[in-house]
């Protein structure tokens, strides 16, 4: 990797050298592994630079990935005068952003697509695209980048184990190889081939796991992230607690699959209705997915009076990303798309045996959606 934009840096440096302890710093996180990890490593950053950590802290409501009106009128009250974003587009939300910038300097570290150039001259947006010749930049997950920005200004490598977490959770470890192997050596944490197996992968699932769990206990992973000395004592904490209960709901799913599925040999397809008591059901289909690498997997739930519709066909037989397009295409308020191995969609509940008799019907007249 080589850096493109030093001018972005020098502008990220004098971001950080102007906090001062009478600014009151707003922290906003993504509510996933990645961006609670990245939340922790900055707040540990702003604690050894000014002594406290961000005196607000907000992340966003489930999977939604936004900031809300609410959490503007929680900062403005607050007399939030720098806030401080990681893992999250706001660039895909300028207009919010833009009001924020009306009351508060704003520091975006993020690693998705680039969507709207802001108007205001006080937001820098940090993304690996704008500073980096990385081919894939969101392979340079927020952890890891908000651990080499701030480790510019103040030393972080005790939470080297954490950045390392957050590359995990996100699937963002190819570029950093070398890095990863490093910091498994430093703790004698033992190398295997699926990092989620290791310990400190685990650290990212017990984050998450407590995510799922309830967002309300975020607090819980995000605490223990910043104060835990090493890998060992965020995995003993009590957070340990989150991942035994959401383990227990993700294996009972992913068992009964097999008396519960509705299993269609001659397709080589099945359909699966979950109702997990927690938010797993996209580990439940990644699991089955792999178990089933042959079969063309629809796992589906009920949410907020759709039906979200995971598919997978891990050997790509058959272009699932296609095939759900196809088999939704014509149901109203539907819609889908992915990777060839894996996609999603959704769809209104009443609906839902359409899209069956379609996927069905499809597979029938011998649909792959594999480019010949
Ligand atoms: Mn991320």
């Amino acid at each position: 990797m080589h850096i493109t934009n030093q001018g972005l840096l020098a502008r990220f440096d004098s971001f950080v050298k102007n906090i001062t302890s009478s600014d009151v710093l707003g922290l906003f996180h993504d509510a996933d592994s990645d961006g609670i990890s990245s939340g922790a490593i900055v707040a540990t950053a702003i604690k050894r630079l000014r002594g406290r950590i961000p005196d607000v802290r907000i992340y966003p409501a489930g999977a939604s990935h936004t900031i809300r009106e609410e959490d503007v009128a929680l900062m403005k009250k607050a007399g939030v005068t720098k806030l401080i974003a990681c893992d999250v587009a706001l660039d895909n939300m300028p207009e919010i952003t833009e009001r924020i910038a009306s009351f508060a300097e704003i520091l975006i570290i993020d690693h998705h697509a680039l969507y709207h150039p802001f108007k205001a001259k006080n937001i820098l947006l940090i993304k690996p695209q704008l500073f980096t010749d990385l081919s894939q930049p969101s392979r340079y997950c927020t952890s890891k980048l908000a651990y080499d920005l701030f480790s510019r200004h103040v030393n972080l490598e005790d939470k080297d184990w954490l950045a390392a977490a957050g590359c995990i959770s996100d699937i963002a470890t190819e570029p950093w190889e070398s890095w990863i192997k490093g910091v498994f050596k430093k703790y004698k944490v033992p190398m295997q081939k699926d990092l989620f197996k290791t310990a400190i992968g685990k650290v990212g699932i017990y984050i998450n796991d407590t995510a799922s769990y309830d967002a309300k206990e975020i607090h819980k992973a995000f605490n223990v992230a910043v104060e835990a000395k090493t890998y060992k004592e965020l995995l003993d904490s009590p957070i340990k607690r989150y991942h035994t209960i959401i383990e227990e709901d993700i294996i009972k799913w992913t068992k009964h699959i097999k008396t519960k599925g509705e299993w269609h040999p001659e397709l080589k397809l099945v359909f699966y209705k979950v109702t997990p008591k927690y938010s797993v059901k996209s580990a439940i289909t990644t699991i089955l997915g792999l178990k089933y690498k042959q079969w063309i997997l629809a796992v589906c739930a009920p949410e907020h009076g759709k039906m979200t519709i995971s598919m997978r066909c891990n050997d790509q037989h058959v272009a699932v990303n296609k095939l759900i397009v196809e088999a939704l295409k014509d149901l109203p308020d539907a819609s889908g798309g992915g990777h060839i191995p894996a996609a999603g969609g959704r769809c209104n509940v009443k609906d839902y045996p359409t899209f069956k008799d379609n996927v069905m019907r499809l597979l029938r007249e011998g649909f792959t959606g594999i480019e010949k």
